[in-house]
């Protein structure tokens, strides 16, 4: 049995887990909840994550939540991956900025956009306002081809997984920086293996 089992719903925010688990190229095994049933609310689930929420991933006998984090952990775990930037180097600090910015900035300006929740006070909200977010991500990418130039890591499956699903709820401005990195990031062979097992557990999960 493999030593990592990712709990899933296909798709969703493990979705990022999934692809990310592609790029690593370990042995895993997916564990798919029923969300309909409410199987990430059961006593099983729920003493995996409290918060009843995927992804959650058991490597051995370690789990860990949330989907930055998970991405992070699975870098510094598996380094012959080269997902990851070491400890002491300088672009580490920059590597984690954009790990951290796609759950804390990215994420909750997207999700406000969608449900067009109001605003709050720039000053008052983590990510200020939503046009900051494009336009920090937008400079950052314009380079190329990666967050962090030549090498592609951690950071771009997760900021590369909320820009696809933002682009795709029609969320996110189609800007030329965002379609060209997005488009780069589709190329991928792990990313490909990961949406086409994403849509047949989907369609097994809704017949
Ligand atoms: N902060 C968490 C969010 C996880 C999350 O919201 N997952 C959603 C799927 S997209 C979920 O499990 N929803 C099921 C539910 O709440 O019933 C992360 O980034 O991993």
């Amino acid at each position: 049995m493999p030593d990592l089992t990712l709990f899933h719903i296909a798709p969703s925010r493990s979705s990022i887990v999934h692809w990310m688990l592609e790029e690593v190229g370990q042995p895993y095994e997916l564990r798919v909840l029923n969300h309909k049933q409410g199987e990430n609310r059961s006593a099983e689930y729920l003493a995996i994550n409290p918060m009843g929420k995927v992804p959650a991933l058991r490597h051995a006998d370690a789990i860990i939540t949330e989907a930055a984090a998970i991405c992070c952990y699975l870098a510094d775990a598996y380094p012959e991956a080269g997902l990851g930037v070491p400890l002491l180097d300088r672009r580490r600090g920059p590597y984690l900025k954009w790990l951290f910015f796609g759950p804390s900035c990215l994420e909750p300006a997207v999700v406000d956009r969608m449900f067009k929740r109001e605003e709050a006070p720039r000053g008052a909200v983590g990510w200020g306002d939503f046009n900051s977010v494009m336009d920090v991500l937008a400079d950052a990418l314009r380079p190329g081809p990666y967050l962090l130039g030549e090498q592609f890591t951690a950071a771009d499956v997760v900021i590369g997984s909320g820009l696809r699903w933002g682009m795709a709820v029609k969320a996110i401005p189609e800007r030329s920086e965002f379609i060209v990195y997005v488009g780069r990031l589709e190329q991928r062979p792990a990313l490909q293996r990961a949406v086409e097992r994403d849509l047949a557990l989907a369609a097994d999960a809704s017949a």
